[in-house]
């Protein structure tokens, strides 16, 4: 079966680029260059292209795994957007021109930031790639890639490393500074990144640091379309249909949203032409993106995998679930001041819409993972500004208990669930300890610094609530629990 490449462009009856791809230059480095940014960003960037042109080519750079260099440089680089709802649209985005990798020649990656064409650095590098304390937005300068990078800045490994090094040498070569752009689901991802970034710089060369805080922007965004792993089948689905094989398909739903802080220091593409919206604050969409979607999507994902079901599309075709959501995103939808002229409760019913396309199959056990890095800005955020408020906080209790019995590594049937985490270890440690005594297994998950605040750690009515939900759902499986969450509350 023929793979995609250039050369079989022509010959496929889809939408493709309408530009050149080879007369286009780099214009944006993109670090992370997982599914996500493919199905988002790039997808952006290519309408910009395909409508008005420009140098807005993107050089994707992993910095972990070779596989999709592997996918796409046999490909020249071109993949399959394919969008599933109530149909199934493909696109091919034609936007990325190469695929550099971080641990294989970190020297090109600096090199490729430093290139006068480039405008932007965007990442979309997950929680953890951040490599901060989430309590507090600042830099750990104790991670070992930080350590690493403070004395080995010519071969960087976190993505902080990688950009500081780019701007050292842009700096060094006397050329437009360039924005730097996170795109991943972090409150304030722009002020985080600066954190980051200027904290490395001052801790390798404090001059270098304030021509950073000086001329570099670092625009917030909001980032939201679904965008599961692609499978196997996918790309047999696609191969049957379409005639051609491409390892680097992406599938996503068909909606998207993307809300950017209008804050360059360098140009961009006019990504409002694509449809994206440029405010001058983010907060409020980011806010309530991480609340609603992917608060409820984490609930879902503990414990709609405790109740057996492997996608979310499975979750949403269990009543109670739907009723769960629904319970949850109400009292979410308390805790935040909703973008203004926005309609809330047609969002919430489009979120919940969006979560049961039965086109994608978005696992449970993906959601479920990094729960440490994810909780406290989807659940424990909303969860302090009831508390303060006096309301309701059974739902919250409920979730805990769910992420608490899910990194316990073993399900209602005994199997072992293979727990994602950075603090993976911790957790089995405690179960192990405290097994027993769900109360003070529940007290010493809250006192784990890294993820719960001091008003949580110290609020032992919340851990009693939670230990009370994790000895139901440990007595009487999730989905009984879920019965009796669902009666208490209405
Ligand atoms: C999900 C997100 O994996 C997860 O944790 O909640 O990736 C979610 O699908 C996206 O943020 C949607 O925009």
């Amino acid at each position: 079966m023929a793979r995609l490449n250039s050369n079989l462009l022509a010959n496929l009856q889809i939408p493709r680029p309408n530009y050149d791809r080879n007369l286009i230059k780099p214009g944006i480095v993109h670090l992370g260059i997982g599914a996500f940014h493919r199905a988002h960003q790039a997808f952006y960037t290519e309408a910009v292209m395909n409508n008005q042109g420009g140098d807005w080519g993107i050089i994707g750079c992993s910095l972990r795994s070779p596989s999709v260099q592997q996918q796409l440089q046999p490909q020249d680089g071109l993949y399959t957007l394919l969008e599933r709802g109530a149909d199934n649209r493909p696109q091919i985005i034609g936007a990325v021109q190469k695929v550099l990798v971080g641990p294989d020649d970190p020297a090109a990656i600096i090199a490729a930031i430093a290139e006068p064409s480039v405008k932007i650095v965007s990442l979309t590098v997950t929680e953890k790639g951040y490599c901060h304390h989430p309590a507090s937005g600042e830099l750990n300068l104790d991670h070992p890639d930080i350590q690493h990078d403070i004395l080995h800045l010519d071969q960087p490994k976190s993505a902080a490393g990688f950009i500081v090094a780019g701007l050292r040498q842009r700096w060094r070569k006397g050329l437009d500074p360039v924005s730097v752009m996170s795109c991943d689901n972090l409150p304030d991802n722009g002020a985080v990144t600066r954190a980051v970034v200027t904290s490395l710089a001052e801790a390798i060369e404090p001059e270098l640091a304030q021509w950073i805080r000086a001329h570099v922007a670092f625009p917030g965004t909001m980032i939201d379309r679904i965008v599961p792993a692609t499978t196997e089948s996918d790309i047999e689905w696609l191969e049957k249909e379409y005639g051609y094989r491409d390892e680097g398909l992406v599938v996503a739903e068909p909606f998207s949203q993307w809300v950017i802080e209008d804050h360059f220091c360098n140009a961009r593409p006019a990504w409002e032409n694509a449809g994206a919206l440029l405010v001058q604050d983010v907060g409020h969409y980011e806010t309530m993106k991480l609340r609603l979607l992917n608060g409820s999507h984490s609930l879902l994902a503990y414990s709609g995998y405790l109740a057996g079901y492997q996608t979310i599309y499975q979750v949403m075709q269990d009543a109670d679930f739907v009723a769960l959501t629904r319970t949850f995103m109400t009292s979410a939808a308390r805790t935040f001041t909703a973008p203004a002229n926005f309609d809330v409760s047609a969002y919430q019913q489009q979120l919940r819409e969006r979560f049961a396309n039965p086109g994608l199959q978005h696992k449970t056990w993906q959601i479920a993972m990094d729960g440490s890095q994810k909780i406290p800005q989807r659940w424990l955020n909303s969860l302090r500004s009831l508390i303060a408020n006096k309301r309701d906080t059974q739902i919250y209790a409920f979730a805990l208990a769910a992420w608490i019995r899910y990194v316990s590594g073993t399900d209602e049937t005994s199997q072992p669930i293979q727990v994602s985490d950075p603090h993976a270890a911790t957790f089995a440690d405690i179960w192990r300890e405290h097994n027993g005594d769900v109360l003070r297994l529940t007290q010493v998950f809250f006192s784990l610094e890294a993820i719960f605040a001091k008003e949580l750690r110290q609020n032992t009515a919340i851990q009693q609530q939670t230990a009370d939900w994790l000895n139901a759902i440990m007595n009487w499986g999730i989905k009984k629990a879920l019965k009796d969450l669902l009666a208490s509350i209405q």
